[in-house]
């Protein structure tokens, strides 16, 4: 397929945390690194999200006296779901898979950042107002249509499609480039709320 210029591929959290062996690992989320590897040759826009968060971040359990990972507290945003630490900024966890192999990406939005407030989206924190300008950044762009893959496609990859679909872009999920969590149906979830919400979801033999 010939794939627009307006077009960019977002790949999101591919972290050595998030691999198995890491703090908080997908299964199989190592395998699909050489499928993205490849799909990013065929987008000249290619922007990489990365979980950044300081120490003693909001999210990670060990900020919470008395809780346990996976756990759903209240924070004064909403639920938060305990993750254990993870993508410390700096933090070898924190790394790009080293087999991910992407040079010609232009951009590489760090989110988590905020040490009280949560980032899945890679374009809107958990707070639901705080913005990364990502939006802002393909917009100028001329951008209007986003393909994403990588991690966890129940978490990062479906709540940066949503906010995708809700700042005016076309959002195409390839789930043969994702892998998931799925913690208590939080897969079936997403792809429902994808679904519902207007995200295609394909695979990568529609664009390869
Ligand atoms: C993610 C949980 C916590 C993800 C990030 O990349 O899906 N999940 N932080
Ligand atoms: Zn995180």
């Amino acid at each position: 397929m010939q794939i627009s210029p307006r077009t960019a591929l977002l790949v999101i959290d591919v972290q050595n945390d998030f691999i198995p062996g890491g703090q908080l690992a997908v299964p199989e989320g190592d395998q699909i690194v050489p499928l993205i590897n490849r799909l990013g040759g065929l987008f000249k826009q290619v922007v990489i999200a990365q979980d950044w968060h300081p120490s003693g971040h909001a999210s990670f359990a060990s900020s919470h006296p008395g809780h346990q990972p996976y756990e759903v507290i209240q924070l004064p945003y909403g639920e938060q779901v305990l993750w254990p630490e993870h993508c410390v900024q700096g933090t070898a966890g924190a790394e790009f898979h080293p087999e991910l192999n992407l040079p010609h990406a232009q951009l590489i939005i760090r989110k988590g950042c905020n040490p009280d407030i949560d980032s899945y989206s890679a374009f809107l924190e958990a707070d639901r107002c705080t913005t990364t300008g990502l939006a802002g950044y393909l917009k100028e762009r001329g951008i209007d249509t986003v393909y994403m893959v990588g991690l966890a496609l129940d978490f990062c990859v479906m709540f940066s499609a949503l906010d995708a679909r809700a700042a005016g872009f076309n959002a195409f999920v390839v789930l043969d480039a994702c892998r998931a969590i799925d913690r208590d149906g939080s897969l079936a979830a997403a792809m429902e709320r994808m679904q519902t919400a207007g995200v295609g979801l394909i695979q990568s033999n529609q664009l390869i």
